[in-house]
């Protein structure tokens, strides 16, 4: 057998759902007894890639601290065309507040009297189709496949910001809590450089493992948590992040801008066990799976697109139109440090 093959099974072997692989493993409480000074970030980075599935080492490091750094990811053709989309949507978003209509998708905060835009949620029925091309694409499919299987399911799509010269803070929290039967996990695509001062997301590594109150961090630690890391993130790289993650990013005043666009993806069989939705809705999210791939071969004629190998019992059947904002009418918990718990979504 040459190495290849080898190492082509090594992977597959890494596909297989987490439940059969033994987990969950034994809680660990985060140790957050004490408030930290600064610590220099990491860098657990890895340099690019072969055929966009995540070797069984990147697996094993996302499974340990909660979260992978992948330098150089996207493609820079692709990565332009999701930085002048998300120069639209952005527009469109200021300028529809503007004129005092009220769309839910478009987010603000008020910051000191101002209104601050930090976020779009439901990126693919705001008329930019790279955000079809980019859930189209092997890179992104390639991870989602690496961690949730083949039936992965995606659930979400969104776009956080800091906004040139404001940047909203976004608190710690964890975006979801669940059994960790499966995995869960966000894919967070930079579409521009993110530094230590000019709101950059911070982690805090391992913190994945259990259900943290953030209330009680942010009380007594405020930003500085212990083993915190600032991740220092190049456009064009991406962050894959366990959704039990404790993480969020400080507000920024007089910096450049800071986009990230967030996919969350989820194994099929772990919705369908745990909820919160039902079948009907998993059949409409994964409806955007042949307008993603098709989406992808149209703007890359000639690249070899992802292979998608979903059971086809999940594969939708072919119809005229798929909806392209697949609402979400619950959320899983998480845990947030605001009234009610309730989160605001990646
Ligand atoms: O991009 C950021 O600063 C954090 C966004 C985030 O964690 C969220 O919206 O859940």
């Amino acid at each position: 057998m040459d190495g290849v093959d080898l190492s082509y099974k090594l992977r597959l072997a890494a596909l297989v759902p987490r439940r059969r692989l033994g987990y969950p493993q034994p809680v660990e409480s985060v140790s957050v007894a004490r408030c930290a000074q600064l610590s220099p970030a990491d860098d657990v980075g890895t340099s690019v890639v072969h055929d966009h599935y995540l070797t069984p080492e990147q697996i094993n490091a996302f499974d340990d601290q909660g979260f992978l750094v992948l330098r150089h990811w996207i493609p820079s053709h692709l990565l332009e065309r999701l930085q002048e989309g998300a120069v639209d949507w952005v527009s469109v978003g200021k300028k529809s507040r503007q004129v005092g209509e009220v769309n839910e998708d478009y987010r603000f905060v008020n910051r000191d009297g101002r209104d601050v835009m930090y976020r779009v949620d439901y990126l693919h029925n705001k008329g930019q189709v790279v955000s079809l091309e980019l859930l189209g694409s092997p890179e992104i499919l390639g991870i989602a496949e690496s961690l949730a299987g083949k039936n992965f399911v995606p659930t979400y799509e969104a776009m956080v910001f800091k906004d040139t010269g404001n940047g909203a803070p976004i608190r710690w929290h964890q975006d979801a809590t669940h059994p960790r039967r499966y995995r869960i996990f966000n894919i967070d695509i930079y579409l521009d450089a993110a530094r230590p001062g000019q709101g950059a997301l911070r982690v805090v590594p391992g913190s994945q493992r259990t259900k943290v109150d953030v209330c009680e961090i942010e009380d007594r630690c405020g930003w500085e948590v212990p083993g915190r890391h600032f991740h220092l993130q190049g456009a064009g790289d991406i962050l894959v992040h366990d959704v039990m993650l404790v993480h969020g990013s400080a507000p920024t005043l007089g910096n450049s801008l800071r986009r990230t666009i967030y996919y969350e993806f989820r194994p099929a069989e772990q919705i369908l066990e745990e909820g919160p939705w039902d079948r009907a809705w998993v059949d409409k999210r994964l409806r955007l799976l042949p307008l993603a791939l098709e989406a992808y071969a149209r703007a890359n004629p000639g690249q070899a697109g992802f292979a998608w190998r979903a059971d086809p019992d999940f594969r939708p059947a072919p119809t005229s139109g798929a909806e392209l904002r697949v609402a979400h009418l619950v959320h899983s918990p998480g845990s947030y440090c605001s009234a009610g718990d309730v989160p605001t979504k990646t």
